[in-house]
């Protein structure tokens, strides 16, 4: 099996934003392993071009999204420099059937790896938690994947935005924030940082002894999104999303063709 050109073809409707069969339909017998090595190949692909490795997502961390996308395990994404929304608009050109979900990023300064990690060690290695929100967008017709091929497709990473303010990992107790989701003006998603395998800081135990398999560490500098705390909801043009976080408040933008 060629994995370099199963990353090639991913890599291409990533980059265009056009929509594709399951890879698992022309390849049914990928492993993880090799979906992860296909994801890093694509992103490889992307940092050729001239992008930059800036952090890692993981995804499926909620019950309720793990029962509507139908993947009952955690799986991480790379997540690059191009993906960050440096003002508050999503622009909709090159993307197929976004879909957004509010978030908690961490932002690591100490470097983070092996398969011992507690939540202790994630907590001295923290500097700040942001509020963030994911805009995920699956390469794949329907939306409709098994967890071969999420995991290839960059665990459908697309876009993120985060906030300006940074706040201590001891300013509150992450599982307890409440999260309110806004399209339009009207409530569409609530939920607390808890949904996310029970507390945020357990995402990022998880990533680091899911990377620790590969050899990999995750590094001072990087941002990591921890996974959503309510279900995705689409976007289309002209919505405004809101998002409210009890005690950080808000996270704004508007999505425009
Ligand atoms: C996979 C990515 C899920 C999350 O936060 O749960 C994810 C998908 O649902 O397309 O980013
Ligand atoms: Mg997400």
């Amino acid at each position: 099996m060629d994995l370099q050109k199963i990353a090639e073809e991913i890599d291409a409707h990533q980059s265009s934003g056009r929509e594709m069969e399951k890879i698992t339909l022309s390849h049914p017998n990928l492993s993880v392993e090799e979906a992860y090595d296909i994801q890093k190949r694509c992103v490889d692909l992307a940092i050729e071009r001239g992008d930059r490795l800036i952090g890692w997502k993981m995804g499926l961390t909620s019950k309720p999204k793990q029962v509507t996308m139908g993947v009952e395990e955690p799986i991480y994404g790379r997540l690059t420099q191009s993906m960050e929304l440096t003002e508050p608009v999503l622009r909709l050109e090159g993307l197929i059937h976004p879909r957004v979900e509010p978030e908690l990023a961490f932002v690591i300064k100490k470097e983070l790896g092996g398969d011992n990690i507690t939540p202790r060690d994630v907590w001295l290695a923290t500097e700040c938690i942001l509020p963030a929100v994911e805009v995920i967008d699956s390469r794949y017709k329907n939306f409709s994947f098994t967890h071969i091929d999420v995991v290839a497709d960059n665990a459908s990473s697309s876009k993120f935005i985060v906030g300006d303010q940074g706040f201590s990992p001891y300013h509150t107790a992450w599982d307890e924030v409440g999260v309110s989701m806004y399209k339009n003006g009207e409530v569409v998603q609530t939920g607390a940082g808890a949904a996310i395998l029970g507390h945020p800081v357990r995402s990022v135990v998880e990533l680091a002894k899911m990377l620790s398999r590969s050899g990999l560490t995750i590094q001072p500098g990087n941002v990591i999104l921890a996974g959503a705390v309510t279900d995705a909801v689409s976007v289309s043009e002209g919505d405004r999303i809101e998002v409210q976080y009890d005690q950080l408040g808000s996270l704004k933008f508007s999505v425009k063709a």
